[in-house]
Formats: structure tokens, sequence, C-alpha cells
């Protein structure tokens, strides 16, 4: 049996011709859903993004075998921003450039031996997929969540379009790299922020996800609980009302200081003394993107608008600064100033020499050599609430300031309402038509999709490129009749993505978004596989329009992933691959060279799959080694039988014993954290095993033939298409995906060889292994042949022999 190329294209088409991954959605018994976030059609496929399918493809066909009705589906992510850009250069059109994209990756996906139920197959940009995208807008639009209004935006000037704060890397376009703006625009955005709450709690249900993907949803909602405060305005008749979470360091508030777009600024400096100052700091504050003022280290700059507010618990002045780490859009814009015990705080007023005055010190035994202490202490300098600790001192705050109407309880989060337009041709046209009298009117559901226009110019002009489109712009309105004009903004590639799980149970399906009654079978997803790099942004999209449509009684489960697995990068030469560092790893050669499976068992053992992986060709080879040496034991039972021993020998039960424990480790490496790494070296170890067995010509055939056939068990999660072969060489019928997972034995892997101490008259003479069922005869015979033994006997005569079973041999002289 010789492993070629010819064994993959076999296998791929018997799968393909006996349907082997289709499944039937009705029937729900052991049903488990497997999904791996679906590509971006953008490229060919690299090693690097392979392991990600390799992975849930093991997933999958384990749980296969393990008797499990495996729903393992494929899609593409295939509108957005890279297929537009990409198309502007190479004068192609996006939908060409896309598809043609989908049908190479698809051949690759295939060649690799991936199993997918490619009926299922969903394309976000086909107009039978983006109509239910539009749909689900129009249902956030009903409710009230999916609304517009002006907004500072991140706008790159390149790529002429809108940013989401997470694309703004150190304030530059994550695409181009070129400096990121600000700029008021209106868009469209997703009130995901009345989700907060219940995106929160809910983390405490997501058991089964990484850790460091549950705190890193947490800390993008970013509840925090705190007081908001009113400071009135000296000569105004105005309070300026801050948020603080530190509300027991109020003492110590020696100025304020709001965000450049803070509503109170026009009033506040209209007749100040350099009012010319003042705007052009707001101009200059207003330019710098959003990102870079979230940086801890950058320069703390402002400006004094001359006018003062009075601190409610003191009763002094304190001055009303503009500065440029006040985030907009953040709790009021306004905060107090406590420069002894916050950072920014403290290194704003040495800048500009505003006093610091030291309100809470450290508890007892705690000391506090510098100026600067920002943790909860002991309060001082704090009038009645001196000497209370700050958490008393912020519960007597808060009563006080209720009382008297200055203050009071308030919960903000960092969690943002979702700005979904985007001002780019190659997406989902947004579902919305305005009419000169009727205002804003949603499409009608019947009128669904509206269809993304394909005779387009979309060079970018910072314009929505459907501006320009005649035909598409100029509609009736449909509730007078009368000219009106669509929408021309698309929706963010994110709400494509938000919920594509849904649609791979009805994907056919053109008289609704999915069947309830399948979904609700299906879903919540098994097993969810992905990168990391969708942590934040896709995963708390997904949970949100999943909430939504339970609260709209379309699902009856409010969290869309069970159990989330991130993988790691796979890199080369200590970098991530890419085209533009000359190190992407195709694999085309590769399978070439030593087919898909020898690439599949490589990622799969590259290293512990959560973790980076260093790529190197030499590992390929190690494993293509294996698994002739795999396959060298299938041969020795099926064409060279005659060297093999007919009847039962000494190495049998130790090579059983073997066999059992690494049916047993594999199952528990799989069933765990999914260590591939690990089961598949201890496949390797039994392979050597077996191979030293043969060579001590110490096996039996059927024992040979036993391990031969379970250890393509164990390896056909991994090498599918060689598995395939052995079996049929094995003389099974079907495929080996019908046959269960072995079982271990625990009766076989009990030890079957004990060390046995020989004693001569109570004295350890030497040690030897015996099995553990040996007879006292076989032991002693045995025992008397060892040549210290025998030594130590020269002359005497034996009176007595005691077998202590398993364990020694005393014999009395
Ligand atoms: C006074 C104070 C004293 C504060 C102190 C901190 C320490 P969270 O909600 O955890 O991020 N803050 C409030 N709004 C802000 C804004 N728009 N831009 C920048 N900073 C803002 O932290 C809330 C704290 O961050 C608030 O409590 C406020 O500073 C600041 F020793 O008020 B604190
Ligand atoms: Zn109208």
């Amino acid at each position: 049996m010789e492993y070629s190329k010819n064994i993959d294209n076999k296998w791929q088409k018997y799968w393909e011709d006996n349907n082997a991954f289709k499944i039937d959605v009705k029937d729900i018994n052991d049903k488990y859903y497997c999904l791996v976030m679906f590509p971006y059609p953008s490229s060919e496929l690299h090693v690097g993004h392979a392991r990600n399918y390799v992975i849930g493809d093991a997933v999958a066909r384990y749980k296969r075998m393990q008797g499990l009705n495996v729903l393992n589906p494929m899609g593409w992510d295939a509108f957005g921003l890279p297929a537009e850009n990409q198309a502007i250069k190479n004068k192609i059109h996006p939908k060409t450039w896309t598809f043609k994209n989908i049908e190479r990756i698809t051949q690759q996906l295939k060649g690799w031996g991936i199993g997918y139920d490619w009926d299922r197959e969903v394309t976000t940009c086909a107009p039978d997929y983006y109509k239910w995208t539009q749909w689900i807008f129009l249902k956030l639009y009903e409710k009230g969540l999916a609304y517009k209004k002006d907004a500072a935006v991140n706008w790159c000037e390149s790529c002429m379009t809108v940013l989401a704060n997470e694309q703004v890397i150190n304030g530059k376009c994550e695409r181009c790299s070129q400096d990121v703006q600000q700029r008021k625009l209106r868009q469209w955005f997703f009130k995901i922020t009345d989700y907060a709450d219940r995106l929160l709690d809910d983390i405490k249900l997501l058991e089964d996800w990484p850790v460091r993907v549950r705190s890193m949803q947490q800390n993008w909602i970013g509840r925090s609980e705190g007081v908001e405060i009113d400071f009135p305005v000296d000569g105004l008749d105005m309070n300026l009302t801050c948020f603080t979470t530190r509300v027991d360091t109020i003492y110590g508030a020696t100025f304020l200081a709001l965000s450049w777009d803070n509503a109170y600024i026009d009033e506040l400096i209209k007749d100040a003394e350099d009012k010319d100052k003042i705007i052009d700091f707001i101009a200059r504050t207003s330019n710098k993107p959003m990102s870079e003022r979230l940086m801890d280290s950058f320069d703390k700059e402002g400006v004094f608008t001359g006018k003062y507010a009075f601190n409610p618990m003191t009763g002094k002045k304190v001055p009303i600064w503009i500065a440029n780490y006040i985030l907009s859009g953040y709790g009021t814009g306004a905060i107090m100033c406590v420069p002894a015990h916050d950072k920014r705080d403290y290194d704003f007023a040495c800048k500009y020499d505003i006093p610091v005055v030291t309100v809470i010190k450290p508890a007892a035994g705690k000391n506090n050599e510098s100026e600067l202490f920002e943790d909860e202490g002991i309060l001082v300098n704090s009038g009645d609430y001196s000497g209370l600790t700050s958490v008393q001192a912020k519960q007597k705050l808060i009563a006080y300031m209720s009382d008297k109407k200055i203050g009071s309880k308030k919960i903000n989060y960092k969690l943002r309402d979702w700005l979904i337009s985007r001002q780019r041709y190659w997406g989902a046209p947004i579902p919305i038509i305005n009419c000169e009298v009727c205002g804003e009117v949603a499409v009608p559901e019947k009128d669904l999709p509206v269809r993304l226009p394909e005779d387009v110019e979309f060079l970018p002009t910072g314009q929505s490129p459907l501006t320009y489109v005649e035909t598409f712009l100029n509609v009736k309105c449909p509730k007078c009749g009368r000219p009106a004009k669509r929408e021309t903004d698309t929706m963010d590639t994110f709400v494509d993505s938000s919920w594509y799980f849904l649609r791979y149970i009805s994907p056919d399906d053109d008289t609704k978004i999915f069947s309830k009654e399948d979904v609700n079978n299906w879903l919540p997803v098994d097993q969810y596989i992905g990168g990391v790099e969708h942590a934040i942004l896709h995963l708390m999209y997904s949970r949100f329009i999943v909430k939504f449509l339970h609260d709209e009684k379309l699902i009856s489960f409010s969290e869309p992933f069970k159990r989330l697995f991130t993988q790691g990068m796979i890199v080369k030469d200590g970098m991530k691959m890419s085209k533009s560092k000359g190190n992407v790893v195709a694999p085309d050669y590769i399978i070439d060279k030593y087919g898909a499976d020898t690439m599949r068992l490589y990622i799969l053992f590259m290293g512990p799959p959560e973790k980076d992986a260093q790529w190197h060709d030499a590992g390929l080879q190690g494993c293509w080694r294996f698994l002739q040496r795999g396959v060298r034991l299938v041969e020795l039972v099926t064409e060279d039988e005659q060297s093999i021993s007919k009847s039962a020998m000494p190495g049998d039960k130790e090579l059983l014993r073997k066999m059992h424990m690494t049916i047993k480790d594999v199952t528990q490496d799989l069933d765990g954290n999914f260590q591939f790494n690990t089961a598949i070296s201890r496949i390797m170890e039994l392979v050597n095993h077996a191979h030293k067995c043969v060579a001590e010509k110490d096996v039996s055939f059927s024992v040979l033939a036993q391990v031969a056939s379970n250890l393509f068990l164990l390896l056909a999660p991994f090498t599918p298409h060689i598995s395939e072969e052995v079996n049929e060489v094995l003389g099974n019928k079907g495929s080996v995906f019908s046959s269960s997972w072995p079982v271990c034995d625990e009766n076989a892997m009990a030890v079957s060889r004990v060390e046995i101490a020989v004693l001569v008259n109570g004295k350890v003479r030497d040690r030897f292994f015996v099995d553990v069922d040996a007879s006292q005869e076989d032991v002693k015979s045995q025992a008397l042949s060892l040549d210290k033994v025998k030594e130590s006997l020269l002359g005497k005569t034996i009176k007595k022999c005691i077998y202590v079973k398993g364990k020694l041999l005393n014999i009395a002289i």
C-alpha cells in the first residue's frame, strides 16, 4: 500500500458521492453543531488559515465517530472593504473578485479533506442572504434599536470612509496606515447599549469559553458604578455635571475638566478674553482620533475657560478647564479632577500649576512615599468625613448629596452603540427610504431585498457610491407614493456575520429568515472555533443579535455559542504569515509532495492548538515518516503475515495494554481542550512500541492486527484519507467514519507484568519481571536461573520457597 495523492482524490470523491457530510436537520437525535468562523474570501488560504479548518474538521470527525449527528457547515463573509479596494486597484468588479476567490478556497478546503455539508453554504453578499440581513435591520428599526444620529466618527481620508474605533490602531487606519481624523456625520447605529447589562450578566453562563475572551468581553462593556455631581458655575445660572467613581476624593477636587465637545462650552466661553486661543485648542483636539486619546501615554494638554465652579462640599472656587484627556461620549464629558489621587489629573495639575490637595491616606501599616496615591484608604482634610474609610465615606457622601440634591448614583458603560453605516459600495444596502413628506420610511418587508446594483462606479469620493446610481437612488415613497430617495449607506460587514450561524439551518428558505423549530433544535452552537482576533466584536455583536431575536420570540436561547475555542497563529520565521513579508507557506506543494493527511497531521501536531506555533518544513517530513511506519504495521498483517507468529507471544499483553492506554489518553485529550498534539504523540509512542515488538518477534498476528486497525481509527479525525484506505485494505465495508470510536478495555490496561524481588534468607539478591498471573512454579524456575541467585545458592540446599504474589520470592537455605 503506497500512500499518495491518489488516495486523497479517491476518498474525497467517495465522500462527495456518498454525501458523507450531509445532515438532515429534522434528525435531531444526538445533534452536534460544530462551527468554524467563516472566512473572508480575500485570497487563497495558507497553512496559517488551514489550522482553523483542520481543527474544526478533526473535532467534527471525532464527534461523528462517537455516534453524534454532526453539522459542520461553511460559508463566506463576502462583503467588505478589501474586495472593493482590490477591485479598484485591479479594475475587476468586487463580485467577480469575490466569487473567484470563493471558488479557489472551496477547492483548497476540499483538497484538504475538510468535510462540510456544502448544501448549506451561505454567502453574505448574495441577495438571498442579505435580504435577511436587511430584515433584521427592519426588526431593529421597528423596535427603535436602529437609529440615525450625528456622531463624531473616525474618518480615514485615504480609504474615504468611517472607521470603527477598533479599526483605528495607534491613531492610524488599520487598512492603509494613514492618520485618522474626526468628523461629524449622520450615521446609523444599533442600540447595543440597551443590552449592556444582559451582555455582561450572561458572561457568567459562558463557562466553556476561554477566560481571556470572557474578560475581554467584560472590559469592552466596561460597567462602572459611580456618582453624578453638580458643580454650580460662578456667575452663570448653570451646573456642570461630573461623573466620578471616587466621590470619596471630592474634598481634593481642585479643578474641573471638560471634553472638547462638552455642550456647555459655548456658554462658558462666550465672554472669554482669549476666546480665540480656546477655539483653536478645541479645533486641534477635535481633529485627533479618539483612540489616541484613549492611550495612557500622551501629552496632556488643556486650556482654561476663564470660569470657575464651586466645589459643593468645600464651597471653594475651582477653575474650569478644557482638556484633551477627557473622552467625549463617556460619562458626562466633564469630570472633577483630583490631582493627589489620579495620575492623569496629577500630570495635568503639575503642568499647569494647579494645587494638589491630599485627601486620602493609605490605611494603617501601608506607606506612601509620593504625592500621588491612587488607591482607596482613609479620608483626611475632608471635613466631617475625615477618618472614615473610602468605602464608608462613599456611602455617606452619596446619602448626603442625594438628600441635598447635589448628586445621585449613576452607572456608566464603556460600550457604545454600534455604528453600522459605511459610505462604501460593497455591502448590504440599508433598507430605508427618505421621503420629503413622510421623512424616514422603512422599506416594506415584501420589497426586500433592496438589491445592490451591480453596474456602479465605486471609486471612493467620501460620498456613498450608491449616491451616483440614479436608478437605485430614486424610488417612490412606500407610504405616499411621491418621489423619494433611498438611503445610500451600506451596512458594516459585522452585521452580516452576526447571524450567519442561524442561516446554516435553513439556507434555502426564501419565505423566512430561518425555521424557528429547526434553529431551536440545533442551536446554540455546540462548539465554535476561530481566531482570538474576533474575541471582542464579532462575538459581542452575535451575542447581541441573538438576544434581540430571542426578545422577538424568534428563538428560544439567548447565547449563540456554548463552547468557544480560540486557536493560536502559525508563525514562520517568528512572524505572522503575510504576503508582504514573503513568509507565506502555501499548502499546494505540501499536498503534492506528502498528501493532505501529512499536512493535517503536522498542523495538529505542532503544539497546543490554542498557542502560536512555529512552522518548520522538517516537521512535515517527520509526520510523513510516522504515517509510513503506521502503514507498515498494516502491511505486516495484510501482506507479510507469514513473518508474524500465529500463536500468542509474551509481548502481546504489554502491547495490548499500551494500545488501550493510548485509546484512553487520546479520547481524554480530545474530550478535554482539544490537545491534538499530545494525542498524536501518544499514538506515535504506540507505533514505536509495536515496531519494537515486531523487531523482537515478540507479538502475535492477532494482537498486531488489532493495533494496526485501532491505530488508524484513532488517527481518522486527523488523517481521514489514509484511515479510509486502511479501513478498506483491512477488509471493512463502508467508511471508517461509520465505525465507532475505539473504547478502552480497563482490564487490559491493568499492569500485566510486575517486578519480583528474589530474596535469599531475607536478603535481596536480584529482581526480575514476570506475568502478574504467573504460578509459583514458573516464578521459582525463572528465579533459579538468574546468575546472582545461582551464585548465592552455590553449594546450599533449598529448605523452603515462599512466593508473595506479584511481589517477592523468598528462598530459605
Ligand atoms: C474623580 C476621581 C478621583 C476619579 C480619583 C478617579 C480617581 P471608569 O468609569 O472606571 O472609567 N472620568 C469620568 N468621565 C471621564 C471622561 N469622559 N473622560 C476621561 N475620564 C473620565 O472611571 C471613571 C473615572 O474616570 C471618574 O472618576 C473620572 O475621574 C474619570 F482619585 O473622578 B474620577
Ligand atoms: Zn412619503
